[in-house]
Protein backbone atom coordinates (compact mmCIF):
# COMPACT_ATOMS: atom_id res chain seq x y z
CA UNK A 1 0.00 0.00 0.00
CA UNK A 2 1.84 3.19 -1.68
CA UNK A 3 -1.22 5.79 0.37
CA UNK A 4 -0.17 5.75 4.50
CA UNK A 5 3.40 7.70 5.25
CA UNK A 6 6.21 5.04 6.36
CA UNK A 7 7.16 5.00 10.05
CA UNK A 8 10.64 4.30 9.89
CA UNK A 9 11.67 1.59 12.08
CA UNK A 10 11.90 3.39 15.46
CA UNK A 11 15.30 2.66 17.50
CA UNK A 12 15.47 1.95 21.28
CA UNK A 13 17.09 4.89 23.81
CA UNK A 14 20.34 2.76 24.35
CA UNK A 15 21.30 3.74 20.87
CA UNK A 16 24.40 6.18 20.54
CA UNK A 17 24.74 9.17 18.78
CA UNK A 18 26.49 9.16 15.33
CA UNK A 19 29.94 10.92 15.75
CA UNK A 20 30.27 14.47 15.13
CA UNK A 21 32.05 13.84 11.59
CA UNK A 22 30.71 10.65 9.68
CA UNK A 23 33.88 7.86 9.75
CA UNK A 24 32.23 6.83 6.31
CA UNK A 25 33.13 10.16 4.79
CA UNK A 26 36.04 9.78 1.77
CA UNK A 27 36.49 13.17 0.14
CA UNK A 28 36.08 13.62 -3.55
CA UNK A 29 33.78 11.10 -4.68
CA UNK A 30 34.47 9.28 -8.36
CA UNK A 31 30.35 10.72 -9.77
CA UNK A 32 29.64 7.76 -12.37
CA UNK A 33 26.07 7.64 -15.20
CA UNK A 34 26.18 3.46 -15.97
CA UNK A 35 24.80 3.34 -18.87
CA UNK A 36 21.72 0.80 -18.77
CA UNK A 37 21.50 1.51 -15.36
CA UNK A 38 17.38 0.41 -13.61
CA UNK A 39 15.50 1.85 -10.85
CA UNK A 40 15.63 -1.47 -9.57
CA UNK A 41 19.32 -1.50 -9.04
CA UNK A 42 19.61 1.53 -7.52
CA UNK A 43 17.45 -0.50 -4.95
CA UNK A 44 19.22 -3.47 -4.89
CA UNK A 45 22.50 -0.96 -3.87
CA UNK A 46 20.14 0.63 -0.84
CA UNK A 47 18.50 -2.00 0.94
CA UNK A 48 18.55 0.20 3.99
CA UNK A 49 16.57 2.50 2.38
CA UNK A 50 12.76 2.51 3.00
CA UNK A 51 9.89 3.28 1.39
CA UNK A 52 9.07 6.84 0.15
CA UNK A 53 13.07 6.60 0.16
CA UNK A 54 13.70 7.49 4.28
CA UNK A 55 16.98 6.39 5.74
CA UNK A 56 17.78 6.43 9.35
CA UNK A 57 21.91 4.79 10.15
CA UNK A 58 21.24 1.40 11.58
CA UNK A 59 23.75 1.66 14.45
CA UNK A 60 23.95 5.33 16.15
CA UNK A 61 20.88 7.92 16.29
CA UNK A 62 21.57 10.47 13.57
CA UNK A 63 22.74 14.08 14.62
CA UNK A 64 20.82 16.15 11.71
CA UNK A 65 16.90 15.16 9.69
CA UNK A 66 17.27 16.70 6.47
CA UNK A 67 14.50 16.63 4.00
CA UNK A 68 16.14 16.90 -0.24
CA UNK A 69 13.42 18.41 -2.46
CA UNK A 70 13.89 18.18 -5.58
CA UNK A 71 11.61 20.51 -7.94
CA UNK A 72 10.67 17.92 -10.97
CA UNK A 73 8.94 17.79 -14.81
CA UNK A 74 9.92 14.79 -17.22
CA UNK A 75 13.47 14.14 -16.14
CA UNK A 76 13.55 10.52 -15.46
CA UNK A 77 17.19 10.10 -16.13
CA UNK A 78 18.44 12.41 -14.52
CA UNK A 79 16.56 11.36 -11.80
CA UNK A 80 18.02 8.04 -11.90
CA UNK A 81 21.34 9.00 -11.93
CA UNK A 82 20.79 11.57 -9.20
CA UNK A 83 19.25 9.03 -7.13
CA UNK A 84 22.38 6.03 -8.09
CA UNK A 85 24.32 8.75 -6.50
CA UNK A 86 22.68 10.92 -3.85
CA UNK A 87 21.59 7.74 -1.77
CA UNK A 88 24.92 6.63 -0.68
CA UNK A 89 26.49 9.77 -0.60
CA UNK A 90 23.93 10.46 2.14
CA UNK A 91 24.07 7.44 4.15
CA UNK A 92 27.57 7.83 4.70
CA UNK A 93 26.99 11.02 6.05
CA UNK A 94 25.04 9.43 8.42
CA UNK A 95 21.88 11.57 8.18
CA UNK A 96 18.03 10.93 8.98
CA UNK A 97 17.06 12.07 5.62
CA UNK A 98 13.96 11.76 3.00
CA UNK A 99 14.08 12.32 -0.77
CA UNK A 100 10.83 14.59 -2.20
CA UNK A 101 10.51 14.66 -5.86
CA UNK A 102 7.55 17.44 -6.25
CA UNK A 103 6.32 17.05 -9.67
CA UNK A 104 4.27 19.42 -11.63
CA UNK A 105 1.80 18.15 -13.25
CA UNK A 106 0.31 19.49 -16.77
CA UNK A 107 2.53 21.20 -19.55
CA UNK A 108 1.90 24.38 -18.27
CA UNK A 109 4.94 26.82 -18.08
CA UNK A 110 7.53 25.21 -14.60
CA UNK A 111 7.99 26.60 -11.52
CA UNK A 112 10.51 26.09 -9.75
CA UNK A 113 10.19 27.85 -6.63
CA UNK A 114 6.72 27.24 -6.25
CA UNK A 115 7.78 23.90 -6.47
CA UNK A 116 9.76 24.57 -3.85
CA UNK A 117 7.23 26.06 -1.53
CA UNK A 118 4.66 22.73 -1.89
CA UNK A 119 7.47 20.64 -1.26
CA UNK A 120 8.83 22.45 2.21
CA UNK A 121 4.81 22.41 3.48
CA UNK A 122 4.25 18.78 2.45
CA UNK A 123 7.64 17.46 3.71
CA UNK A 124 7.19 19.11 7.47
CA UNK A 125 3.42 17.78 7.55
CA UNK A 126 5.54 14.58 7.88
CA UNK A 127 8.27 15.02 10.08
CA UNK A 128 9.85 17.36 12.12
CA UNK A 129 12.94 17.87 9.12
CA UNK A 130 15.73 20.49 10.84
CA UNK A 131 17.13 21.23 7.43
CA UNK A 132 15.84 21.57 3.94
CA UNK A 133 17.96 21.15 0.90
CA UNK A 134 16.32 22.22 -2.39
CA UNK A 135 17.69 20.41 -4.72
CA UNK A 136 18.27 20.66 -8.93
CA UNK A 137 17.45 16.80 -10.17
CA UNK A 138 20.90 17.71 -12.66
CA UNK A 139 23.15 18.41 -10.12
CA UNK A 140 25.66 15.64 -8.63
CA UNK A 141 28.01 16.46 -5.43
CA UNK A 142 31.42 15.85 -5.83
CA UNK A 143 33.26 15.45 -2.45
CA UNK A 144 31.44 13.67 0.77
CA UNK A 145 32.45 16.19 3.04
CA UNK A 146 29.68 18.73 1.04
CA UNK A 147 27.33 18.20 4.55
CA UNK A 148 24.35 17.92 3.80
CA UNK A 149 23.09 20.15 7.21
CA UNK A 150 21.98 23.10 8.13
CA UNK A 151 24.24 26.16 8.97
CA UNK A 152 23.37 28.92 11.27
CA UNK A 153 22.62 30.97 7.48
CA UNK A 154 20.63 29.96 4.49
CA UNK A 155 23.39 28.07 2.42
CA UNK A 156 24.13 27.86 -0.78
CA UNK A 157 25.57 24.61 -1.13
CA UNK A 158 26.23 24.72 -5.32
CA UNK A 159 29.41 27.28 -4.86
CA UNK A 160 31.61 25.04 -7.30
CA UNK A 161 29.50 23.44 -10.52
CA UNK A 162 31.58 22.06 -13.64
CA UNK A 163 29.39 24.69 -15.93
CA UNK A 164 30.60 27.69 -14.38
CA UNK A 165 34.82 26.07 -14.16
CA UNK A 166 33.85 25.18 -10.43
CA UNK A 167 33.66 28.57 -9.79
CA UNK A 168 30.92 31.54 -8.82
CA UNK A 169 29.22 32.55 -11.85
CA UNK A 170 28.36 35.87 -9.77
CA UNK A 171 28.57 36.81 -5.93
CA UNK A 172 25.34 36.56 -5.42
CA UNK A 173 23.82 33.21 -7.75
CA UNK A 174 22.17 31.25 -4.75
CA UNK A 175 20.93 28.78 -7.76
CA UNK A 176 21.41 24.93 -8.10
CA UNK A 177 21.70 23.63 -4.33
CA UNK A 178 20.55 25.39 -1.09
CA UNK A 179 19.76 24.31 2.41
CA UNK A 180 17.93 26.61 4.88
CA UNK A 181 16.36 25.36 8.38
CA UNK A 182 12.30 25.68 8.99
CA UNK A 183 13.18 29.33 10.62
CA UNK A 184 15.17 30.54 7.87
CA UNK A 185 12.22 29.37 5.35
CA UNK A 186 9.86 31.33 7.50
CA UNK A 187 11.81 34.37 7.87
CA UNK A 188 12.16 35.01 4.72
CA UNK A 189 8.17 34.27 3.53
CA UNK A 190 9.18 31.26 1.75
CA UNK A 191 9.74 31.39 -2.10
CA UNK A 192 8.36 33.39 -4.58
CA UNK A 193 5.19 31.71 -6.56
CA UNK A 194 5.27 34.02 -9.37
CA UNK A 195 8.39 33.39 -11.33
CA UNK A 196 6.93 31.14 -14.26
CA UNK A 197 9.49 29.96 -16.26
CA UNK A 198 13.52 30.02 -16.44
CA UNK A 199 15.46 32.75 -14.55
CA UNK A 200 15.50 34.91 -11.74
CA UNK A 201 13.40 33.25 -8.75
CA UNK A 202 16.76 31.89 -7.09
CA UNK A 203 18.02 35.72 -7.33
CA UNK A 204 15.16 36.71 -5.54
CA UNK A 205 15.06 33.89 -3.02
CA UNK A 206 19.00 35.49 -2.35
CA UNK A 207 17.49 39.12 -2.06
CA UNK A 208 14.99 37.97 0.55
CA UNK A 209 17.65 36.27 2.73
CA UNK A 210 19.22 39.93 2.95
CA UNK A 211 16.27 41.73 2.88
CA UNK A 212 15.18 39.19 6.19
CA UNK A 213 18.49 40.13 7.81
CA UNK A 214 20.58 36.69 7.22
CA UNK A 215 23.53 36.24 5.09
CA UNK A 216 24.36 33.48 2.73
CA UNK A 217 26.90 30.96 3.89
CA UNK A 218 28.34 28.17 1.44
CA UNK A 219 31.43 25.15 2.05
CA UNK A 220 34.58 25.84 0.13
CA UNK A 221 34.78 25.86 -3.48
CA UNK A 222 36.80 22.25 -2.58
CA UNK A 223 34.24 20.94 -1.00
CA UNK A 224 30.82 22.70 -2.66
CA UNK A 225 31.82 20.85 -5.89
CA UNK A 226 28.90 19.51 -8.62
CA UNK A 227 28.92 17.71 -11.82
CA UNK A 228 25.45 18.91 -13.92
CA UNK A 229 24.12 16.45 -16.34
CA UNK A 230 24.42 18.09 -19.89
CA UNK A 231 20.60 18.89 -20.98
CA UNK A 232 18.92 20.85 -23.57
CA UNK A 233 16.53 23.71 -22.47
CA UNK A 234 13.30 22.12 -21.56
CA UNK A 235 9.82 22.27 -23.33
CA UNK A 236 7.58 24.62 -21.08
CA UNK A 237 10.42 26.24 -19.23
CA UNK A 238 11.22 29.39 -21.54
CA UNK A 239 13.03 32.01 -20.25
CA UNK A 240 10.66 34.47 -18.10
CA UNK A 241 11.05 37.76 -19.85
CA UNK A 242 9.49 39.50 -16.51
CA UNK A 243 12.40 38.74 -13.99
CA UNK A 244 14.34 41.60 -14.37
CA UNK A 245 11.27 43.72 -13.47
CA UNK A 246 10.01 41.45 -10.84
CA UNK A 247 13.65 41.07 -9.18
CA UNK A 248 13.35 45.24 -9.46
CA UNK A 249 10.47 44.80 -7.04
CA UNK A 250 11.44 42.12 -4.08
CA UNK A 251 11.90 44.70 -1.44
CA UNK A 252 7.96 45.29 -1.94
CA UNK A 253 6.72 41.75 -2.46
CA UNK A 254 8.46 39.32 -0.74
CA UNK A 255 6.61 39.78 2.26
CA UNK A 256 3.06 39.32 0.26
CA UNK A 257 3.84 36.54 -2.14
CA UNK A 258 5.39 33.53 -0.89
CA UNK A 259 4.96 30.96 1.95
CA UNK A 260 2.05 32.56 3.26
CA UNK A 261 -0.11 32.93 -0.06
CA UNK A 262 0.85 30.02 -1.25
CA UNK A 263 -1.86 27.69 -3.32
CA UNK A 264 -1.79 24.67 -4.60
CA UNK A 265 -3.23 21.13 -5.15
CA UNK A 266 -1.95 17.46 -4.11
CA UNK A 267 -2.86 15.40 -7.00
CA UNK A 268 -1.29 12.15 -5.76
CA UNK A 269 1.51 10.89 -2.92
CA UNK A 270 3.31 8.07 -3.24
CA UNK A 271 5.89 6.41 -1.49
CA UNK A 272 8.20 4.65 -4.15
CA UNK A 273 11.27 1.99 -2.96
CA UNK A 274 13.46 5.48 -3.59
CA UNK A 275 11.69 8.35 -2.96
CA UNK A 276 8.59 10.14 -1.96
CA UNK A 277 6.45 11.78 -5.20
CA UNK A 278 4.15 14.49 -4.79
CA UNK A 279 2.47 15.52 -8.03
CA UNK A 280 0.66 18.74 -7.88
CA UNK A 281 -1.56 21.23 -9.30
CA UNK A 282 -0.17 24.47 -8.85
CA UNK A 283 -2.30 26.70 -11.34
CA UNK A 284 -0.80 29.11 -13.76
CA UNK A 285 0.46 32.66 -14.19
CA UNK A 286 -2.58 34.79 -12.83
N1 LIG B 1 13.20 21.23 -13.98
C1 LIG B 1 12.52 20.07 -14.36
N2 LIG B 1 11.85 20.03 -15.52
C2 LIG B 1 11.81 21.09 -16.37
C3 LIG B 1 12.49 22.26 -16.01
C4 LIG B 1 13.18 22.30 -14.82
O1 LIG B 1 12.55 19.07 -13.63
O2 LIG B 1 11.17 20.97 -17.41
C5 LIG B 1 13.84 21.30 -12.64
C6 LIG B 1 15.05 20.41 -12.50
O3 LIG B 1 15.19 20.02 -11.16
C7 LIG B 1 16.16 21.34 -12.92
C8 LIG B 1 15.71 22.63 -12.24
O4 LIG B 1 14.30 22.62 -12.38
O5 LIG B 1 17.40 20.91 -12.48
C9 LIG B 1 16.31 23.89 -12.82
O6 LIG B 1 16.00 24.02 -14.19
P1 LIG B 1 17.07 24.01 -15.36
O7 LIG B 1 17.92 22.77 -15.21
O8 LIG B 1 16.34 24.23 -16.62
O9 LIG B 1 18.00 25.22 -15.15
P2 LIG B 1 19.36 25.33 -15.84
O10 LIG B 1 19.73 26.76 -15.59
O11 LIG B 1 19.17 25.04 -17.42
O12 LIG B 1 20.26 24.26 -15.36
C10 LIG B 1 18.56 25.96 -18.26
C11 LIG B 1 18.61 25.49 -19.70
C12 LIG B 1 20.01 25.53 -20.17
C13 LIG B 1 20.12 25.11 -21.62
C14 LIG B 1 21.57 25.06 -21.97
C15 LIG B 1 21.80 24.40 -23.30
N3 LIG B 1 23.20 24.10 -23.43
C1 LIG C 1 21.29 34.41 -14.02
C2 LIG C 1 19.84 34.11 -13.74
C3 LIG C 1 19.72 33.03 -12.69
C4 LIG C 1 20.49 31.79 -13.17
C5 LIG C 1 21.94 32.17 -13.47
C6 LIG C 1 22.76 31.01 -14.01
O1 LIG C 1 21.40 35.35 -15.02
O2 LIG C 1 18.37 32.71 -12.49
O3 LIG C 1 21.96 33.22 -14.43
O4 LIG C 1 22.15 30.54 -15.17
N1 LIG C 1 19.18 35.34 -13.30
C7 LIG C 1 18.37 36.06 -14.08
O5 LIG C 1 18.06 35.71 -15.20
C8 LIG C 1 17.83 37.34 -13.53
S1 LIG C 1 22.72 29.31 -15.95
O6 LIG C 1 24.05 29.66 -16.42
O7 LIG C 1 22.75 28.17 -15.01
O8 LIG C 1 21.81 29.01 -17.07
O9 LIG C 1 20.46 30.77 -12.20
Amino acid sequence: NLSHSPKPHSHGDAMPYCPKTSPLIGGPIHVSFPSGLTLADVQSKNTLVLRGGRYRPPDCKARHRTAIIIPYRHRELHLKFLLYNMHPFLQRQQLNYGIYVIHQAGDYTFNRAKLMNVGFREAMKEEDWDCLFFHDVDLIPEDDRNTYICDSNPKHAAIAMDKFGYKLPYKMYFGGVSALTPLHYHKINGFPNNYWGWGGEDDDIGVRVSLAGMFISRPSSKVGRYKMIKHKRDKGNDVNPKRFNMLAKTRQTWKRDGMNTVDYEVISRMYLPLYTNITVNIGTEA
